[in-house]
């Protein structure tokens, strides 16, 4: 057994859908299938990684007796939904997994080398959980102003109905735990709707991904009016407010994110430009809120937590395979530029060591075609959702940030996984995963 020198935890987060199971799911089979590529190292999934190109990487093993108790990333189901005749995507997860998984290597020392091992552990994590951090500066007067404003807005009004029907009747003397439950059940079920339809500020992000906290009296939390908030309703609600940040929020901060040392955050914005301005607005807020999660230092958010240290911060636009090969450098330009609209003050980058944006495909499902009849051009052949297989062009990605909704021509085809026999020896088809590895780790095979 090769001896483990290194141990590194990176956090893969983003908000529903935005594609961290696929990227688990894949990086590590690739991982796992590594020497099948071994004659031509600068194709396959790892290409790009550069301890695999240069022959340095040798095989990855899975550490199923490390976090025994803890929920593990379920890799073998990712993998099987993927490999079937009948090929799909993953199911949806919640909440927190773990997937740990022991890299042995050829280390060239000063004087000789010697066989090592590094240990990733790489930890899926709802986005929304980042997302909720700035409420640690809020009052839940104001919190509860900020959603209750939101959900009057766009699609978001028709969903939240049940739920102002249901605070219209309220007195404000009511206090009863019995109220709140029926208020959290509607509120929540406001925030799947949203979710679901691709809006993605939705709060408290616990409520809409509890993981192990489900039915956790903690989670009754809803936003009031200020008529209702002056009474006793209103006073529970604000100790309730006040007990998720110490009891849901902080915790997670403190046991899981302060350890983590490297962290890529997948971006779905193929999607979100397909669902329009109102989706593409709530993807920027909420990224907004996110990017609070790397500032570091005095007066920082997280000025309170110990070891918080992330060095690595990738963020990759997902769903690669979805535009045409030329245009993909312009998928990676949008999320620079929406990144550099967001972190205007450069209080981002100017905090985390190293940071990156590229695009990525965890697992590419169409294919790059040429039309066949004069002029040329690119087109992406493969099935879409609820269509035939076939070559299709989805139309070219805007080049301005934000674009401009009445010309946008672009088309979220949302293609299904081809069936792919090989993927249990060579791993799946991709852009850039080698390429997102190699920034998270590359450097640390010394
Ligand atoms: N074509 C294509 N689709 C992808 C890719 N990655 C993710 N998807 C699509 O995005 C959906 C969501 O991917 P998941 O990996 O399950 O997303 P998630 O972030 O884990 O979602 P939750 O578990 O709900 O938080 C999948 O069902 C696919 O439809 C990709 O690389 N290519
Ligand atoms: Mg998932």
């Amino acid at each position: 057994m090769f001896s483990i020198n290194k141990k590194i935890k990176i956090g893969v987060t983003g908000f529903a859908r935005s594609g961290k199971s696929v990227f688990i799911g894949s990086l590590a089979q690739a991982l796992l299938t590594a020497d099948s590529w071994d004659s031509r190292r600068a194709q396959g999934p790892l290409s790009q990684f550069a301890p695999f190109e240069l022959g340095r990487f040798k095989c990855a093993s899975i550490r199923d007796d490390i976090h025994a108790d803890l929920p593990q990333f379920p890799f073998r189901k990712v993998r099987d939904s993927l490999i079937d005749k009948q090929a799909d995507w993953p199911l949806p997860t919640d909440g927190i997994s773990h997937l740990v998984l022991d890299l042995d290597y050829h280390a060239k020392g000063r004087f000789w080398d010697s066989e090592e091992s590094i240990q990733i552990e790489l930890i899926d994590y709802p986005g929304e959980w980042l997302a909720d951090l700035p409420m640690l500066n809020q009052s839940y007067a104001d919190w509860s102003d900020d959603m209750l404003n939101r959900a009057k807005k766009s699609q978001r009004a028709d969903w939240s109905k049940d739920y102002f029907e249901e605070i219209k009747g309220l007195l404000a003397e009511q206090d009863d735990e019995g109220i709140l439950e029926r208020l959290a059940d509607l509120w929540e079920k406001y925030l799947h709707l949203a979710a679901s339809n691709g809006l993605i500020f939705n709060q408290p992000g616990r409520l809409l991904r509890p993981g192990d906290m489900r039915h956790s009296p903690v989670l009754r939390l809803v936003p009031l009016p200020e008529d209702i908030r002056q009474g006793q309703l209103g006073d529970k609600l604000k100790r309730r407010f006040a007990e998720y940040k110490k009891k849901v929020v902080k915790p997670f901060y403190k046991n899981y994110f302060a350890s983590i040392d490297r962290q890529i955050v997948l971006v779905d914005i193929l999607r979100t430009l397909e669902l329009g301005e109102a989706a593409y607005n709530e993807l920027i807020d909420a990224l907004k809120l996110l990017l609070k999660s790397f500032h570091y230092g005095k007066g920082s958010l997280l000025d309170w937590v110990k070891g918080h240290n992330v060095t690595h911060v990738l963020f990759a636009a997902t769903k690669a395979d979805h535009v045409t090969r030329g245009d993909r450098a312009n998928l990676e330009q949008m999320l620079r530029k929406m990144i550099r609209y967001i972190d205007d003050d450069n209080q981002f980058k100017s905090s985390v060591k190293f940071h990156e944006i590229m695009e990525i495909s965890s697992v590419k499902a169409s294919e790059d075609r040429m039309t066949v009849n004069a002029p040329k051009r690119e087109i992406l052949y493969g099935k879409p959702l609820n269509a035939e297989q076939g070559a299709y062009d989805p139309g070219g990605l805007p080049l301005d940030v934000p674009p401009d909704w009445d010309t946008l021509e672009f088309q979220f085809l949302q293609f299904s996984p081809s069936y792919m026999p090989n993927a249990f020896d060579e791993g799946f088809p991709a852009i850039n995963l080698g390429k997102a590895l190699n920034f998270l780790i590359g450097e640390d095979f010394n």
